[in-house]
């Protein structure tokens, strides 16, 4: 194991890694601050972030300058069980780029964060915790959200995981089912694998629990933009340096950190600074590289034409949580 000296202080080099995946360049952005957010939080673990084959070469190198290690996941081109799998389900291809993340066998254990995450605090502590460890979904809190796990990379599992993809499928049409499926004793075998809620905190809590966010919504050491509307969703004001009506945490995280650095990678081409039409946003939780129809919740958004039912996971959910994030980020 490497030593190294960091600020005078004897400390070991780590082969424990933060990982992400981003499938598409409008992920890359998100993973762009969540690898940032990691960074100004003094994590001591390595940053790794899996992208898919369509992330553009400027925003490839964005991410290089913040993760130690970027990967990119062709799933085609992977093992012959990877490849077996997917032949049996076509629909489940993103689920198997994330599933790749097993693969990082040169760290013996990982923290793997969703693109849409954002750390607020330092939570290096999370790699006390063994496989599979993670926080309820608020939606059914006997599943755990595939959104931040703790994980033990090992090729047997990610075979496994393939096999048991490949025959049983998923039940939500994403890594969620499936990860919740293969390791189907969380609920009830070890309390230890249980994270605290406040390690994926999703908007979706401020409605199904209000009282308990304010008073707990304030520990919040990640927060998990579960809803269709990305942070990345809303247009950016490069005059102002900010984005239009919207969170100052954020803004100031992607304005100062990730804008310079994209200008930088782009160079003289023109590029989009982050944002895109919410309509062109993927549905489901990453679309490229394969088409995989979206998720039955999003199909909710519109089928509720009539009486104005609040769209937990849309609008409401991003609006709602980014000014309470406001006023507790101060
Ligand atoms: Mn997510």
């Amino acid at each position: 194991m490497l030593v190294t000296l960091v600020d005078g202080c004897l400390c070991l080099q780590s082969d424990q890694a933060f990982v992400t995946l981003a499938t598409n360049d409008s992920y890359a952005k998100g993973a762009m601050v969540l690898g940032q957010s990691l960074r100004n939080h003094n994590t001591t673990k390595k940053l790794v972030a899996l992208i898919g084959p369509h992330v553009a070469e400027p925003c490839r190198e964005v991410l290089s300058s913040i993760y130690d290690e970027v990967c990119v996941v062709d799933v085609m081109d992977s093992g012959d069980a990877a490849h077996l799998s997917l032949m049996k389900r076509p629909d489940l291809g993103v689920t198997f780029t994330k599933l790749h993340c097993w693969t990082l066998t040169q760290y013996s254990k990982c923290v793997f964060m969703d693109a849409d995450t954002l750390v607020l605090s330092n939570i290096d502590e999370l790699f006390e915790r063994e496989e599979l460890s993670a926080a309820p979904d608020p939606g059914w809190p006997d599943c755990f959200n595939s959104g931040v796990f703790v994980f033990k990379p090992s090729n047997e599992t990610h075979e496994k995981l393939l096999t048991f993809c490949g025959e049983n499928g998923s039940f939500d049409g994403g890594d969620q089912g499936v990860l919740n499926s293969f390791f189907n004793t969380w609920a009830t075998a070890d309390i230890s694998k249980h994270l605290p809620f406040i390690y994926n905190l999703s908007s979706i809590a401020i409605y199904s629990y209000l009282p308990a966010f304010k008073q707990y919504g304030r520990n919040a050491k990640v927060v998990h933009f579960l809803g269709k509307v990305k942070p990345w969703s809303h247009s950016y004001d490069t005059q102002r340096g900010v984005v239009k009506g919207h969170s100052q945490s954020l803004n100031c995280l992607y304005a100062q950190s990730v804008v310079p650095l994209l200008q930088q990678a782009y160079g003289e081409t023109p590029f989009n600074s982050g944002f895109f039409d919410s309509s062109e946003d993927d549905v489901s939780e990453q679309a490229a590289p394969f088409a995989s129809p979206p998720r039955k919740f999003h199909q909710r958004k519109g089928s509720s034409a009539g009486s104005r039912q609040i769209d937990y996971m849309g609008d409401d959910s991003f609006a709602n949580i980014e000014r309470k994030l406001d006023s507790f980020l101060k």
